[in-house]
């Protein structure tokens, strides 16, 4: 299963992984995008997560039963009624949405394949426990992508609400959705001037333009009242979300791939070095031994590094070649000379041909002590080898990784 988070997730790791292999200015554009789409309002997924509040008895927990269609959570005169936030969600719940309900500690979930992609969060009737309803609600906005506020006709200008919740949340009113429940205690004349009173009150909050959605969610012995234009306005919503929620996958990619292309990894993150470098080794060994000479080892070692170097790009491409450079490859190689304590046969003049034939015809090169060729294979292989193929190896990590980021966002998107 993926989603967005997943997806942000990996390109954070591959952004942790990118140290020494991209630019610091490209690690910092891909932290800046990844943080750009965390910044993001609302519940970062493509479910569209609502939270239902209001005070005590307003008909949260009816409105809820009404938009499913079905009796999910307890309603009643009896208050409160709804002792524990619930949540009825879709079945086959996206992660992110999993972990955002475990963030807020919401136990009790109600899968539906009612409205697939749609989360509500009833929250507990607060009356009585108003400060643990304030810290969820506190919490909560951050992270979905809307409440909606239910008043009854009695209460709708209760302080407690308009005091304590909306007008100090003004932040959030982009998300903010209201609801003018139990319409059906109204008459048509007494429903209008109550809902211009609502939309008056909300505005002397400070909200700038309140969406109020009226309607019956329980009026007794009916179907609800006029609940398709708030059901109307959730699937605009859904869609919106949908198509935020493709951008927002779209601009972790780009992040990907930019990272890829900086750290040459594009045509992926192979450079075959195990199967290369033996060979390598061997040359080198070969040199010492046959007489070609200390500069022409230096120079196969060279030629190695800048084929890699080549090969991988970039900036990465760049710090092998810094790493590894020719007064490097000297000193390790004497190094490795001495450690192994192994006689270079004497160069002949002659160029590699010439050595050669010199060879084949006197016969009697090689080295003094060719029972230390191992010891300096070994030296080579520890100065050189192991030193080139950690820095591959943490290059091939981050291509992994990147490679990580491209399918958790294909998989996302077909979702
Ligand atoms: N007449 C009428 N009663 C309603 C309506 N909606 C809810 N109720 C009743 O109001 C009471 C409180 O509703 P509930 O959903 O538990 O409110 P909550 O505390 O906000 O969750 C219940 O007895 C519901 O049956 C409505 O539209 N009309
Ligand atoms: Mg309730």
């Amino acid at each position: 299963m993926s989603d967005v988070v997943s997806a942000l997730d990996m390109l954070d790791l591959a952004i942790g992984r990118a140290g020494g292999i991209v630019s610091d200015a490209e690690i910092k554009a891909a932290t800046d995008l990844a943080a750009r789409v965390r910044e993001r309002r609302g519940f970062l997924g493509d479910t569209l997560v609502i939270a239902l509040a209001g005070g005590t008895g307003s008909g949260k927990s009816s409105l809820l039963n009404a938009i499913a269609g079905r009796r999910i959570a307890e309603t009643g005169v009896l208050r409160p009624t709804t002792e524990r936030a619930l949540a009825w969600l879709p079945t086959d719940p996206e992660p992110g949405l999993v972990e955002l309900l475990d963030r807020l500690e919401i136990d009790a979930r109600y899968e539906q394949d009612v409205l697939p992609k749609l989360a509500i969060i009833d929250l507990p009737d607060h009356d009585s426990i108003v400060l643990q309803h304030q810290q969820i609600v506190g919490r909560l906005l951050p992270e979905v992508d809307a409440i909606v506020w239910v008043f009854d006709p009695q209460k709708y200008r209760d302080p407690l609400i308009h005091e304590e919740y909306i007008s100090r949340l003004l932040e959030y009113q982009e998300q903010f959705l209201f609801v003018l429940n139990q319409i059906d205690l109204l008459g048509q004349h007494d429903l209008s001037e109550l809902r211009s009173d609502l939309i008056r009150s909300l505005e002397e909050d400070g909200v700038t333009t309140p969406r109020v959605f009226d309607l019956a969610a329980d009026p007794p012995g009916v179907e609800p009242l006029n609940i398709e234009p708030l059901r109307e306005y959730l699937r605009d919503q859904l869609d919106a979300k949908a198509a935020a929620a493709g951008k927002l996958l779209g601009d972790i990619r780009r992040g990907g791939k930019q990272l890829r292309v900086h750290a040459g990894l594009d045509a992926g993150a192979g450079v075959g070095f195990e199967g290369r470098w033996p060979s390598v080794r061997a040359s080198v060994v070969q040199a010492i031994t046959d007489g070609l000479g200390f500069d022409d080892a230096v120079c196969r070692i060279g030629d190695f590094v800048t084929a890699l170097s080549v090969e991988t790009g970039g900036r990465f491409g760049a710090q092998v070649r810094d790493e590894f450079s020719y007064p490097r490859i000297e000193k390790e190689l004497s190094a490795a000379l001495d450690e192994s304590k192994l006689k270079p046969t004497p160069q002949v003049e002659r160029g590699r041909m010439g050595a050669l034939l010199h060879t084949f015809w006197f016969g009697g090169g090689g080295p003094e002590n060719p029972e230390a060729v191992p010891a300096f294979a070994r030296q080579l292989e520890v100065r050189f080898g192991h030193a080139l193929f950690e820095m591959l190896w943490k290059r091939g990590v981050l291509g992994a990784t990147l490679a990580e980021v491209e399918i958790e966002a294909r998989l996302a998107e077909n979702r």
